[in-house]
């Protein structure tokens, strides 16, 4: 597809190529795409209009909630549940699956999704994006059950991100490659900017919160270690460093010039009685799905993201993820 193809004319293109296709998928990802500019327009406005700050709320994880956190998850579900192209939702801001309105159509199509993801990052004005994962849903099925969603990455039709950043990205895959799309805001569309994206197999650059060292297990240490000792280490070579606190950036940095992004479990994680920091279904799934898709890997540190059954639609994982050697190093460090 040509470079500047509007977003609408790339999804209805992809769409002829899928045998059966109704046009639901079509109508799903513009319902995504004006989410998305929703919330780039506020995030945009920031202190201009009321939505910087806490909302006084915590999420199912006991996270205080950000305004913007709880105004996005509205946005999705105004954009999403009226026009009949998904069946239930579910968010990291809700504690339940999102059943539709009696009244309204159902459609083929679950969403799991990160409204505002990097939220401690809002009220400093760094980048911050919303995350999406899309499962087919269960044929029939009125108000599907959590365990219809409790599927693994592998089976996402597709999945996605917008980056709101200096400017608002949404990245896509739907198993064939990864494209970029960037918004015209003066035009109110995202234009294909990128096809294709691969991402470098070797890195020199990292990403992880340093600050949780001490407790981190003892492949993670290693890793690091050795790639600070740097040009006189056992990896002969300068790495650089980068720590965002927004994986949404963290990821799009790495599809654009390579890296590996870590969050690990480590001791402090495990004495919450968790199994990592962020989210396998909202987070780990989509971003694995996206770095698979543009020839990276993403794995716990011990196996293959994609591929876990999920117990619980809230479940954390360990993420490593970004350049397939530095991963597939990473992973044989904690399998060796
Ligand atoms: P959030 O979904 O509540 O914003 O949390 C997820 C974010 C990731 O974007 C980021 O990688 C990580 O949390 C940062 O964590 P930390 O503050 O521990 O560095
Ligand atoms: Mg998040």
């Amino acid at each position: 597809m040509h470079i500047g193809t509007t977003l609408t004319n790339y999804i209805i293109e992809t769409q002829r190529h899928i045998k059966g296709a109704t046009g639901e998928f079509t109508g799903l990802l513009n319902d995504l795409a004006v989410a998305c500019k929703k919330i780039a327009d506020l995030v945009n406005k920031g202190d201009l209009v009321d939505i910087l700050g806490t909302a006084g709320s915590e999420n199912v994880q006991g996270e205080q909630q950000k305004k913007l956190d709880v105004i996005s998850n509205e946005i999705f579900i105004e954009a999403l549940a009226h026009n009949g192209h998904v069946a239930a939702l579910a968010s990291e801001e809700m504690d339940e699956v999102y059943h539709l309105p009696a009244d309204r159509p159902r459609g083929k199509y679950l969403v799991l999704f990160d409204p505002l993801d990097g939220s401690s990052n809002i009220d400093v004005n760094v980048s911050v994006g919303t995350i999406f994962s899309i499962l087919k849903a269960p044929p029939g099925v009125e108000n599907p059950e959590p365990a219809a969603f409790l599927k693994p990455g592998t089976e996402q039709v597709a999945a996605g991100y917008c980056i709101y950043g200096p400017s608002t990205m949404m990245v896509l895959t739907t198993g064939h490659g990864v494209d970029m799309f960037t918004l015209d805001k003066h035009f109110g569309e995202f234009l294909l900017t990128h096809e294709g994206i691969q991402i470098p197999e070797d890195t020199q650059e990292f990403a992880i919160n340093a600050s949780n060292m001490r407790f981190w297990e003892a492949p993670v240490k290693r890793y690091i270690d050795e790639c600070l000792a740097g040009k006189d280490g056992p990896r002969g070579k300068d790495f650089n460093m980068r720590w965002v606190a927004s994986m949404v950036a963290e990821v799009h940095r790495i599809l654009t010039r390579g890296g590996v992004f870590m969050y690990p479990t480590d001791e402090k994680i495990k004495a919450k009685g968790q199994e990592g920091k962020l989210r396998l279904m909202y987070e780990a799934n989509p971003m694995g799905f996206i770095v698979e898709q543009a020839g990276g890997a993403c794995t716990t540190g011990r196996e293959r993201i994609m591929t876990i059954a999920p117990r619980d639609i809230h479940q954390r994982v360990p993420v490593v993820l970004g350049s397939r050697n530095e991963v597939e190093r990473v992973t044989s460090y904690h399998n060796g």
